[in-house]
């Protein structure tokens, strides 16, 4: 099935509904440093819609649709282990940064859904009118042994996105972790297990197999798929480049997206072709200054951090900024002390370059205040998780 180009999406669509599940954590005994938006502050985002991005008032569209018997529409679970690309995957495809993704493995939490409706062409020599597809895009977070509550309910995530998929895509890499020699990634019998026990009988799974660019010897390449072709009857095997998505046919996003739209079952549309996710902005804030502090912090601090916004105020006119408040939630004092940095640095440049990434996917300019406390135990207990704005994909 031929494609339309990438390029000819819609303008993606966020909900500016700022309530969320967070937490309204005091701000008694905390340490704070703040970053304000400077005019003409250059952005280290590398979204590339950002600032096109059109507010909805909510996720779903109020407006009765006509059913399109010729369109497509399913839901597509990218799923896979953790640090193999799911999320930079994601981004590409919808040509926005949606979800954070980092060079540390478990940085996805949640489910994050993100919606890209294309049209598709006629094939050659057909004389039919093109139609749409919406692809609903799930990414979740990476397949690992669950060491905490936090864990548990990740793992609970990806499991269910595959229970709920129309299609899947099993991300992985190519390259054996840590090896740069011609040794291909071995598939991972277990983990691909669960997603086969979640799943409904005959759910096609796709296999991208990303990173392709580190394999220098592609024999490699073919091994892997080799490989990959004895774990499982894939419905295609689509080596591709999620981080060089933007650089056309060559990173194999175009053949992935033909294979998963062929794949969709046909119906109507779920969500305005407009609309990009049911996030609101505040999750996305806070997922960027959680993105920072991984960014700029090592060993167990990107794992032991929650995010949650306290207060979000928008200006009443509009040579004013958005303010809000977030407080980085650590497990240990001796954690707190790294994240604040020397003199109050670290924390300085997380606020500043989150506060440039949230810019840059709001459109608009805000000053950004930090805080840092500790919340011995959160990932280990459930209803400090839930004040965190974290719950299982089934909440009781
Ligand atoms: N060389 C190379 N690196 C890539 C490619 N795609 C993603 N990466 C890198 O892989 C790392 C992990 O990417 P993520 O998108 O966060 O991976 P993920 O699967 O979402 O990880 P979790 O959320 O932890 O499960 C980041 O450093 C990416 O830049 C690629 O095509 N080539
Ligand atoms: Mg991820």
């Amino acid at each position: 099935m031929a494609a339309g180009k990438r390029e000819q999406k819609p303008r993606p669509r966020l909900s500016s509904s700022h309530t969320g599940s967070v937490s309204k954590g005091t701000k008694k005994g905390l340490s704070s440093a703040s970053a304000e938006g400077g005019k003409g502050a250059k952005s280290t985002n590398s979204a590339k819609s950002t600032n096109s991005a059109k507010i909805a008032k909510g996720a779903k569209s109020e407006e009765p649709r006509a059913p399109d018997v010729r369109s497509r529409c399913g839901m597509v679970a990218i799923v896979g282990r953790p640090n193999v690309g799911k999320s930079t995957l994601v981004n590409a495809l919808l040509g926005f940064r949606l979800s954070i993704a980092t060079p540390k493995p478990q940085t996805t939490r949640d489910r994050i859904l993100g919606v890209l409706t294309r049209e598709i062409a006629p094939r050659e020599g057909e004389d039919t009118p093109p139609y749409q597809a919406q692809l609903v895009f799930l990414d979740t977070p990476g397949l690992h042994a669950a060491k905490n509550k936090l864990g548990v309910q990740m793992n609970a995530h990806a499991e269910e996105a595959a229970r709920g998929a129309d299609v899947i895509v099993w991300v992985t890499e190519v390259m054996a972790r840590g090896r740069e020699d011609d040794t291909p990634t071995a598939p991972d019998e277990e983990t691909f297990a669960r997603v086969k026990s979640a799943m409904r009988d005959g759910t096609p799974i796709v296999l991208a197999l990303n990173k392709v660019d580190r394999a220098k010897d592609k024999k490699v390449l073919f091994r892997a798929l080799e490989a990959y072709g004895k774990l499982h009857d894939f419905a295609a095997y689509v080596p591709i480049m999620a981080a060089r998505g933007g650089e056309g046919g060559s990173s194999g996003l175009d053949r992935l997206l033909d294979e998963v739209s062929a794949r969709l079952p046909k119906g109507p549309l779920l969500f305005p072709e407009d609309e990009l996710t049911d996030r609101p902005e505040r999750f996305l804030a806070a997922e960027q200054v959680r993105e920072q502090v991984i960014r700029q912090t090592r060993d167990e601090i990107p794992y032991a951090i929650a995010v949650t916004i306290d207060s979000w105020e928008e200006p009443s006119n509009a040579k004013q900024v958005t303010r809000i408040e977030a407080t980085v939630h650590v497990d240990k004092e001796a954690q707190r002390k790294i994240v604040i940095g020397q003199g109050g640095e670290r924390i300085k440049h997380i606020g500043m370059a989150a506060r440039m990434s949230i810019e840059a996917t709001l459109g608009r300019r805000i000053h950004l205040a930090l805080y840092v406390r500790v919340e011995e135990g959160w990932a280990h207990d459930e209803r400090k998780l839930a004040e965190l704005g974290y719950q299982g994909p089934n909440p009781k």
